[in-house]
């Protein structure tokens, strides 16, 4: 039977006529009508263009080295995409595992398909008004984030891999000592005894639980790597305790599925069995005694030398036995699904942070996603944005690319631009690979140095807006980089191959990234009003204009009606930062009301469940000319005392305004979100009016918990 959803009379989808759904032997397929001028997004972690119309993609985790910019499939898959025409967007979640396939239009006209190797076509088809609204429903049936720890919302830094313990110490000594804020030092597979999980190299790591405490004291956290493959070893107990509790991936004759990666034979726990995903969680605990929250999941596609596991593994799939054909595009998720529980058991209340390579639709409920062996170019830069965009539209709120490129050692430039957008991603961390240049802020120069302080400053100002629009994230699913898709998503211009890269952080700021060289550029504002971030220059929305884009300035924007809440720069989030509130507001005269959220707790335990949140509503009205900061909600004291209320863009402002119907003076300052570069280049020192804001008006006001009204 052929299936049509049709809302006021217009179709939204409709079952080709002929196909609707049909088999080939035990393969099932979906036939959907092409509409009129019919786009698609999201798929997750797929590269390509932002509208995927044209093309077809596999559903398949894989181990993918230094994959090529439009390589299909690599590491993650999630089954779920947006069609959008005529003004209608729905959403299609096939709940199915098995290797699956979505053609887009891709060699032929009539059809948009999808389909499964085996199984049931399973698929629910999700209508909404808006993106958001279809997003908030995929999240609604796939689960969503709950809060990061504060800490893993600060800069990360990795290598292929940091040995011994003193070269560790030394890398988080030099960014306090070059003041560049960072939170989070990896270790990477070189920190455990020959690659054996859950342990420590002897000579390199001798005493990890003071290397711990110690760079714990510094104001980092350390996260480790975990990989699935137990070494097949008789001097290895975790192997021994797998067996004994009979927890492994077996062949159909019962044999213990074997294969080498790092630690050499390895047996793989079946993670899709509940007493496997609670042995591996057993085991977690040796570390949470060590002093680890945090948890790096790799090769977990699975992924095995030779990259092709024989499809006859049987694996338990909770409680329904099944083989490797079903089970290998869940094995990602259950892995980190285990660590995140069994870390969550073991810490007592304090945040775990797990960080994963593979996972399918759901992901999200149990870990951060990064994506994978990228490589340092221009192109990979901009995939990489493109793939972060498009998780957020596939539930994945929490993810993040190895600033400065994996593979390959980046240019200063490229890794000065890389870090500054990577600045505005929901996880940020430098990683690259063994035997290729490092990737600390300071090993490109001085000037790559400076810029990536700027922006990483920049981040930690912006945590009350990061924390709080992580919050929505655990609210209803909006994603932390949000394509122009969600907002405008009958806006044809956003598609544009020279425009599909610029996403919106947040509610408010757009970041456009510019690549190499790219030092002037056109960039696409939609609908609306936008404020250069560094000048407040307004710029018209609904076109294009050509900017200068030099590498020390990323273009950012910042929409007419913005409230967006700042601090001051602080080292790490163990540090307090000072105790005021700095809350900008970008005026929008004769616009739409602003509603915002304003989101704290204590960012590190779930006694936000039991109320202890500081929450507001917020509300800027350009026809009353108010600004209401709701009556606090939630248990939680906040971390600032008094609000500095900057007013961006009003011209007019009288030289009086009213807080709490008492009248209030207005005071200006200079402002800069960022820095001029020092010294480098002699056109522009330090006087550079190109990232300042001269004559900024403020007003002070005490961070009472009862209503505040402005108004001016
Ligand atoms: O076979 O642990 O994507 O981030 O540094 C390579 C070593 C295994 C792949 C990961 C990469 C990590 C590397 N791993």
């Amino acid at each position: 039977m052929a299936l049509a959803c049709i809302t006021a009379q217009q179709i939204v989808s409709q079952d080709d006529p002929a196909f609707a759904t049909s088999w080939i032997g035990t393969e099932v397929t979906t036939y959907k009508t092409l509409q009129q001028g019919e786009r698609f997004i999201g798929l997750g972690e797929k590269t390509g263009n932002l509208d995927r119309r044209g093309s077809g993609y596999t559903n398949w985790n894989t181990d993918y080295f230094g994959y090529p910019a439009n390589a299909d499939p690599i590491y993650l898959s999630t089954p779920f995409y947006i069609g959008i025409h005529n003004g209608l967007c729905y959403g299609v979640f096939l709940d199915n595992t098995h290797r699956s396939y979505f053609n887009f239009g891709a060699s032929n006209h009539r059809f948009s398909s999808f389909a499964a190797d085996d199984g049931n076509m399973n698929y629910y088809l999700i209508y909404g008004n808006s993106v958001a609204q279809i997003i908030e429903g995929y999240t609604h049936l796939t689960g969503r984030m709950s809060l990061p720890p504060l800490w893993s919302l600060g800069l990360q830094q990795c290598r292929y891999s940091y040995y011994p313990d003193t070269e560790v110490l030394r890398i988080a000594q030099t960014y306090r000592e070059k003041a560049i804020p960072a939170d989070v030092m990896y270790l990477d597979i070189h920190y455990m005894d020959k690659y054996r999980v859950f342990t420590w190299h002897k000579q390199y790591f001798k005493q990890p639980q003071q290397l711990l405490a110690q760079l714990n004291q510094d104001g980092f956290k350390t996260v480790v790597i975990l990989d699935p493959g137990i070494c097949v070893a008789n001097d290895y107990e975790v192997y021994d305790d797998g067996v004994a509790n009979d927890v492994y991936v077996n062949h159909p004759d019962g044999e213990p599925y074997l294969a080498d990666v790092w630690p050499g034979t390895c047996a793989f726990p079946d993670f899709t069995k509940p007493i496997a995903r609670q042995w591996w969680g057993k085991w977690l605990q040796k570390n949470v005694d060590d002093g680890l929250m945090g948890f790096w999941n790799d090769m977990n596609e699975p992924a095995s030398w030779g990259q092709f596991m024989p499809n006859h593994m049987e694996f338990n799939y909770d409680n329904n036995p099944t083989t490797h054909r079903e089970a290998r595009n869940v094995y990602g998720m259950q892995m980190s699904r285990s660590t995140y529980e069994g870390a969550r058991q073991h810490l007592n209340g304090q945040r775990p942070f797990i960080l994963t390579r593979a996972g399918f639709s759901g992901i999200q409920r149990y870990s951060a996603v990064w994506t994978g062996d990228n490589v340092a170019s221009d192109e990979h830069f901009l995939v990489g944005v493109r793939l972060l965009n498009s998780l957020g539209l596939t539930g994945v709120a929490f993810s993040g690319y190895d600033v400065g490129g994996f593979v390959d050692d980046a240019s200063p430039e490229l890794f000065a631009r890389w870090i500054a957008v990577g600045a505005f991603t929901p996880f940020v961390r430098c990683h690259s690979m063994v035997n290729t240049r490092s990737a600390e802020p300071w090993a490109f120069g001085e000037e790559a140095t400076e810029i990536a302080r700027n922006y990483i400053n920049l981040r930690y100002r912006l945590l009350p807006y990061l924390y709080s629009t992580f919050f929505e994230a655990t609210q209803n699913g909006m994603p932390v980089v949000r394509s122009l898709a969600i907002n405008y998503t009958h806006d044809a211009n956003i598609y544009q191959s020279q425009y599909q890269n610029q996403y919106l952080f947040g509610q408010f700021i757009l970041v456009a990234p510019m690549v190499s060289n790219q030092n002037i550029a056109k960039i696409y504002l939609p609908q609306g009003k936008w404020y250069c971030l560094y000048t407040d220059q307004k710029h018209e929305g609904s076109q294009a204009h050509l900017l200068e884009t030099p590498k020390d300035k990323l273009p950012l924007f910042v929409q007419a009606g913005a409230i967006l809440p700042m601090q001051s720069v602080v080292q790490h989030t163990q540090q307090a930062p000072e105790p005021t509130l700095q809350l900008h507001l970008y005026a929008n005269p004769n616009g739409q009301i602003t509603n915002y959220t304003y989101y704290e707790d204590d960012g590190t335990t779930y006694q936000h469940q039991q109320g202890e949140f500081y929450l507001r509503q917020m509300q800027y009205n350009p026809n009353t000319q108010s600004l209401t900061i709701g009556e606090v909600s939630g248990s939680c004291a906040s971390k600032f005392e008094q609000i500095k209320l900057y007013l961006h863009g009003f011209a007019k402002l009288k030289k009086t305004i009213s807080i709490n119907n008492t009248r209030a003076t207005i005071t200006t300052e200079t402002y800069t979100f960022v820095n001029p570069l020092s010294s480098f280049d002699p056109l522009t020192p330090l006087g550079d009016t190109s990232k300042r804001i001269d004559n900024l008006p403020f007003v002070l006001i005490p961070n009472t918990p009862q209503t505040i009204t402005v108004k001016w």
